[in-house]
């Protein structure tokens, strides 16, 4: 029998999650509702949303972050569906288009690189940062990469697109200092996900090379690992900045091959 005065159920924690149609923001996703939030699956491909809400219950709503109309509709939802309290929103959405040196510069590239990492972060955290001060508890996570942290070459687009995200992310924490929002940055290094190096280099020939002879690199799940423990860790604990690569990895130029790693 429950007691009179046993405590109410505490409310499950919150989240938004964008990039959530494949590889970390997929993962990620799934792995915040094992652990017990209630999730906001968002991304542009409403098809691959879809099988991810029938295999764990996430909620999904196709968002393009590129979008400002598509970016309301996202804040409206979660004013709905969470009563406007947000715990976290973790920025996935972004990636890298492109291999080419600054003298061959694709702009169109770089200009989609910009507007789904860099003005894509800074539009839907704008969005809801209503939402995850309502919630007294809010925490922004964003993915950048080790691209942000060291240039190489054929990269630079790339690099400028993670760096700038990574400045959000250092002036962000500045501005919420004495307010409940941490601000959380993931670097990852070389990770194997289904789309990221096909989407940069178009063909799976050019993208299966990239993991030439390293036998683990860094999967979508060993982020997400990261990304939840992070978010579960209690509020005060603020993981500024965690940079992960795969054991086989020392640097983004230094990576051993063929030696069982
Ligand atoms: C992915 C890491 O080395 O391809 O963000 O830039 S790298």
């Amino acid at each position: 029998m429950t007691s009179p005065h046993a405590a109410p159920a505490p409310k499950p924690l919150t989240a938004v999650v964008t990039g959530a149609s494949s590889g970390i923001g997929r993962a990620s996703a799934a792995r915040l509702a094992a652990d017990g939030w209630r999730v906001l699956a968002v991304a542009r491909r409403e098809d691959r949303l879809a099988e991810l809400a029938a295999d764990t219950g996430v909620e999904t709503l196709g968002v393009d972050v590129t979008d400002q109309g598509s970016v309301d509709a996202l804040s409206a939802r979660v004013q709905e569906l969470f009563d406007g309290e947000l715990n976290a929103v973790l920025h996935i959405a972004g990636g890298a288009f492109g291999l080419e040196p600054v003298g061959a510069a694709d702009l169109d590239a770089w200009q989609r690189m910009y507007d789904t990492n860099v003005a894509g972060t800074a539009r839907v955290t704008k969005a809801l940062l209503p939402a995850l001060r309502a919630s007294g508890r809010g925490s922004i996570l964003i993915l950048s990469s080790t691209a942000a942290q060291v240039a190489y070459e054929n990269g630079s687009g790339y690099n400028a697109a993670k760096a700038g995200q990574h400045m959000i992310a250092d002036a962000l924490r500045l501005e919420l200092n004495g307010e409940p929002i941490r601000v959380i940055e993931i670097a990852p290094g070389m990770v194997r996900t289904e789309e990221f190096s096909l989407v940069r280099l178009g063909d799976a020939e050019a993208a299966a090379k990239v993991y030439d002879g390293v036998e683990h690199p860094l999967t979508a799940q060993d982020c997400a690992d990261v990304i939840a423990y992070a978010l579960n860790a209690p509020q005060h604990v603020n993981l500024d900045l965690v940079t992960i690569r795969p054991l086989a990895q020392a640097a983004a130029h230094k990576v051993a091959r063929n030696r069982g790693l």
